[in-house]
C-alpha cells in the first residue's frame, strides 16, 4: 500500500554518498517506498542498482518501484513500475507485469488522473505541486488546490510530487495526498535520516489534521 514518504533516487544529488548509503538512510528514517529513477543509467546499471535496492527494501518491508522500465522491474522483482504519459500505457504494462505488481502513472490534471485510474493504475503521481528544477520539462505547478481537486476525482492513492519540502508535508497530507514523492528535499542535507524523520513526522501531523477536519 502506497502511503507515507516515497523517496525517488537521483544520483546527481548524492554529494559523494553511495546509493546504498542513501537508501539505508531513507529506510532508517521511515520511508514507505523507494523508486529507482535514473534517466542516464544503462540497462545494466539499472539492473545492478535495482538488485541492491530490492535486497535492502525487501529486508525492511519497504516498497520498491522502478521508473519507466517495465523490463527492469520484472528482472529485479520490483513491487511495481512507475510510468509517465509517454511511457507504455497501463494496459500494455499490465500484460507484462501481471495482476499483482503495482503500476503508478504520472498525471498533471484531473482528466489524466481519471483516465489512469480507468486504465487500471494502482496509484497516480500528481504534480508538480510546486515549481521544481529537478525535472527539466515539468508543466506549471498544480498547487494544493489542484491536489484537492484530483483527490476528489479518483479513488486510487494520490502521490503528490514536485518541489516538496519538509515544510509542505503537513499541508499536503491534510489536503489529501496519500504519499509524498520527493527527490531533492530528501537529499539536500548532510543528515538524510533526520530529514526523512522530519518529513514523516510532518506528514503524519497532516494525516491527523485530515481526520479531524473530516
Ligand atoms: N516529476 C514531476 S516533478 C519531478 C518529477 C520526477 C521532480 C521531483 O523532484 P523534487 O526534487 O522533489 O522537486
Ligand atoms: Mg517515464
Amino acid at each position: 500500500m502506497i502511503c507515507g514518504l516515497y523517496a525517488i533516487t537521483d544520483a546527481r544529488f548524492y554529494r559523494g554518498r553511495t546509493l546504498e548509503e542513501v537508501a539505508r538512510a531513507w529506510i532508517a528514517g521511515g520511508v514507505c517506498c523507494i523508486q529507482l529513477r535514473e534517466k542516464d543509467m544503462t540497462g545494466r546499471g539499472l539492473w545492478e542498482a535495482g538488485r541492491l535496492l530490492r535486497d535492502l527494501t525487501r529486508e525492511a518491508g519497504v516498497l520498491f518501484i522502478v521508473n519507466d522500465r517495465v523490463d527492469v522491474a520484472v528482472a529485479v522483482d520490483a513491487d511495481g513500475v512507475h510510468l509517465g504519459q509517454e511511457d507504455l500505457p497501463v494496459e500494455a504494462a499490465r500484460k507484462i507485469l501481471g495482476p499483482d505488481r503495482l503500476i503508478g502513472v504520472s498525471t498533471h490534471n484531473v482528466e489524466e488522473a481519471v483516465a489512469a485510474e480507468r486504465a487500471g493504475a494502482d496509484y497516480i503521481g500528481f504534480g508538480p505541486v510546486k515549481p521544481t528544477a529537478t525535472k527539466a520539462d515539468t508543466r506549471p505547478a498544480v498547487g494544493v488546490e489542484g491536489l484537492r481537486a484530483v483527490r476528489r476525482a479518483v479513488r486510487v492513492p494520490v502521490v503528490a510530487i514536485g518541489g516538496i519540502q519538509v515544510e509542505d508535508a503537513e499541508d499536503l497530507a491534510s489536503a489529501g495526498a496519500d504519499a509524498l514523492a520527493v527527490i531533492r528535499g530528501l537529499l539536500d542535507t548532510d543528515d538524510i535520516v533526520g530529514r526523512t524523520r522530519e518529513f514523516v513526522h510532518n506528514f503524519q501531523r497532516g494525516l491527523a489534521r485530515r481526520g479531524e477536519v473530516g
